[in-house]
Parts: C-alpha cells; structure tokens; sequence
C-alpha cells in the first residue's frame, strides 16, 4: 500500500478530498494547474505516493521521478509548449522555495523563461 500522509495537501488531491484542475491521471502520477500560475502552462505533477521531496523519491528507487518526468513531457505537449521549450522545476528544502512538503514537478511554459531564475 502506498504511503500517505493524512495532513497533506497534495495527498487530499489524490484522494480526491480538494479539488483541483486535474489535466492528467498516470498510473502512479496526478498532474494538476497551479493555483497560483507563474506562467501560462504552469502545471504540478505530483506521484500518488507521498515522498516529502525528489530526492526522496529517487531515492525509493521506483523510477517514480522518471515517471514524473515523462508525464512533464506529455503536459508539455498536450499545452502545446513542448516545441517552444518548457521548464521542469523540484523545489527541495525551504531555502529554495518548497512549501508543500510532497514531492512535485512544477511544469512552466508559454513564455520566456529567464536564466538564472529567482
Ligand atoms: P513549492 O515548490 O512547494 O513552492 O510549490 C507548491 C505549489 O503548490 C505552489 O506553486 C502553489 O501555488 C501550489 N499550490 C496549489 O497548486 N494548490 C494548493 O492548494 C496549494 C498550493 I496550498
């Protein structure tokens, strides 16, 4: 059985408990808008098992964060972004802004991206 967390949020998600504007469901993935769009495309793609961060779901050993990682792409095509280029961001700790403490790809597209980001 996976592993939830019955605090958080991402976890009420998947069980359907929070609403969201859900764009894909994977076998092991949900992908979902940001609430707080920082670009056109800005998707979150988020695993049905919580792990607190990438690294710990790498870490797991599953391929889960391959999967994240492929189903970013289909994001990406499916808004039409992939062409233009898109950027697939894992926020990991606090110093660098992770405030939602289960692991998630954040799926950003549509515009011009900046480099170095904030
Ligand atoms: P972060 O990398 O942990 O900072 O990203 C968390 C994201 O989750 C952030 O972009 C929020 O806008 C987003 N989010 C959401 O989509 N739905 C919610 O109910 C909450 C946060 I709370």
């Amino acid at each position: 059985m996976a592993a939830t967390d019955p605090d958080c949020l991402f976890c009420k998600i998947v069980a359907g408990d929070v609403p969201a504007e859900i764009v894909r469901r994977g076998e092991r993935t949900l992908a979902f808008r940001d609430i707080n769009p920082q670009a056109p495309t800005h998707v979150l793609v988020i695993p049905h098992e919580h792990f607190a961060d990438a690294a710990a779901a790498a870490a797991a050993g599953t391929g889960l964060t391959d999967e994240m990682v492929r189903e970013a792409h289909e994001v990406a095509v499916a808004d039409g972004v992939a062409e233009s280029g898109y950027r697939v961001v894992f926020n990991t700790g606090s110093g660098a802004g992770q405030t939602v403490f289960h692991v998630h790809a954040h799926v950003l597209g549509g515009r011009g991206l900046q480099w170095p980001p904030g």
